[in-house]
C-alpha cells in the first residue's frame, strides 16, 4: 500500500492591512499540490450530448489546457472509456492538457490511459504524445477507421517514469492539425514497490 505523503503547504502570510473599507480581498493561498486526480475527466460536467471547448490557460478540474484548445466531451456525445466524459485533444486546432501532482523523487510511476480518436472527420490516423515534465515519453497514434461515436474502440496505453522531484507534470498533446483529434480518458497514475502493477 502506498504511503501517503502529507504535503505541508507553507502559506506565506502577507501582513496586509485592510484599506479602510473592510472589503480587503483575501490573498489566494499558494495552492498545495495534491495527488493525481480525475484522470477520467469527469469534472466539471460538460453539457450532455454536447461538449465544451476549453482553451489554453483554462482548467478542466485538476487539469489545465496548456496549448491550443481541446473539447471536454459530455455524457452521451460519444462513448467514454470510463465514466461519462472524455477529452478530444483537438477543438478547432491541436491542444494539450496537463496536470501537476505530488510525487516522490526517485519513485517509479506507471501511467495508463485509454486512447481513441474522433471518428467524425480529418485524417484516419490521429496522433499525439504523452509528456512528463515537458519531455516526450510516448508518441501515440490511433486509426479511427471504422470507429463510431457508439463504438470508439478505446485501447489502453501505458508507460512508466521515474519522478524527478516532489511534483511532476503529466501532459497529453495532440500532434494532428484540424478539428478532429486523439481522444483520451481514464488516465491513471500508480506507484508500486516494487513496480509490478498487476492491473
Ligand atoms: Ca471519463
Amino acid at each position: 500500500m502506498m504511503v501517503t505523503r502529507v504535503l505541508v503547504a507553507v502559506a506565506a502570510v502577507a501582513g496586509l492591512f485592510a484599506a479602510g473599507s473592510g472589503a480587503a480581498l483575501a490573498a489566494p493561498a499558494a495552492a498545495a499540490v495534491s495527488r493525481f486526480d480525475d484522470g477520467s475527466f469527469e469534472y466539471p460536467t460538460a453539457p450532455a450530448n454536447a461538449f465544451t471547448t476549453v482553451t489554453a490557460g483554462q482548467p478542466i478540474g485538476p487539469w489545465k489546457v496548456t496549448s491550443g484548445a481541446v473539447d471536454l466531451i459530455g455524457a452521451g456525445f460519444w462513448q467514454a472509456a470510463e465514466g461519462d466524459q472524455s477529452v478530444d485533444l483537438n477543438a478547432g486546432q491541436a491542444g494539450a492538457v496537463a496536470q501537476t501532482f505530488s510525487t516522490t523523487a526517485g519513485r517509479t510511476y506507471t501511467v495508463t490511459y485509454a486512447l481513441a480518436a474522433n471518428p467524425a472527420g480529418g485524417p484516419a490516423v490521429k496522433s499525439g504524445r504523452a509528456l512528463v515534465d515537458g519531455q516526450n515519453f510516448q508518441d501515440f497514434t490511433f486509426d479511427s477507421t471504422g470507429k463510431t461515436f457508439a463504438a470508439m474502440g478505446y485501447v489502453q496505453r501505458q508507460f512508466t517514469f521515474v519522478a524527478g522531484g516532489s511534483t511532476t507534470t503529466l501532459a497529453f498533446a495532440s500532434t494532428v492539425s484540424g478539428p478532429y483529434g486523439p481522444v483520451i480518458d481514464d488516465v491513471r497514475v500508480e506507484t508500486c514497490r516494487p513496480c509490478s502493477c498487476a492491473k
